[in-house]
């Protein structure tokens, strides 16, 4: 096995350096630890993309909360090392390993009732995405990390109201040169839509969980580590797995 040492640095530093999300904000107001989420209760990451536990991560809580939000309205996922924050004092892998470089996405699917909603059967679409910037060579994660923890999004002004599943996923890819170590967090938000929007995605842009993925996709499957060693992508553009981003 032949990988750089800034690759095995990683490795070694981030071994149990995952990440939970565990609060959900709208306009910045949190709904509270573990709140209207259906979120893991170890922080260990997905890595078979064939796993039931792609959807909303490994089976865990369930709040039976579901929160308002309106189009429009920007909303958080608050990522901790653990359930509850850091693990320890001074705790450096919080809100997750450095290393851990890597995109944040958002994805919604339309259930009848948010709090009871079966994992089984339901049918994504992609509303944001936090991938990688080559010039400033920053990843989601990166920003994520900058700001305590919290990964921002708008929900688009287009979507209909009605409860859906938010599903907000980091994809840490610090191990993905070698095939089935990309690293998937994710938890789901449960939540009703107000206001008057009526987007209805076209079947190209709805994918399940799993099936979305595949282990071999370029954005999985990748050495993120460029020539100099660094997570940098050599800086070239990445693109997240999954369907594009719908429009409004
Ligand atoms: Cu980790």
């Amino acid at each position: 096995m032949k990988f750089s040492t800034a690759a095995a640095l990683a490795l070694g530093a981030g071994a149990q350096a995952h990440t939970i999300f565990q609060q959900l904000s709208v306009n910045s107001k949190t709904a509270g630890q573990l709140v209207a989420l259906r979120a893991p209760t170890n922080n260990n990451p997905v890595q078979d993309v064939t796993s039931q536990s792609m959807s909303c991560g490994q089976p865990g809580s369930t709040s039976q909360t579901v929160v308002d939000i309106a189009p429009g309205d920007k909303f958080g996922a608050y990522w901790q090392h653990i359930i509850g924050g850091a693990q320890s004092a001074n705790d450096q892998d919080n809100p997750i390993a450095h290393s851990h470089k890597g995109p944040v996405m958002a994805y919604l699917a339309k259930v009848d009732n948010a709090a009871s909603a079966s994992l089984q059967g339901l049918q994504w679409f992609k509303i944001g995405e936090d991938s990688f910037d080559p010039s400033t060579k920053q990843w989601g994660v990166d920003h994520m990390i900058s700001n305590d923890g919290w990964s921002y999004f708008s929900l688009p002004t287009c979507i209909a109201p009605g409860q859906y599943l938010l599903r907000v996923e980091i994809l840490a890819l610090h191990s993905a040169y070698t095939a089935g170590d990309a690293q998937f967090y994710q938890s789901c938000a449960q939540i009703r839509v107000g206001g008057s929007g009526t987007f209805s995605p076209s079947a190209s842009e709805l994918v399940s969980f799993p099936g979305a993925y595949k282990a071999e996709d370029p954005g999985i499957h990748i050495n993120i580590y460029g020539a100099t060693g660094q997570p940098d992508n050599n800086g070239q553009p990445y693109t997240a797995p999954g369907p594009s981003v719908i429009k409004c």
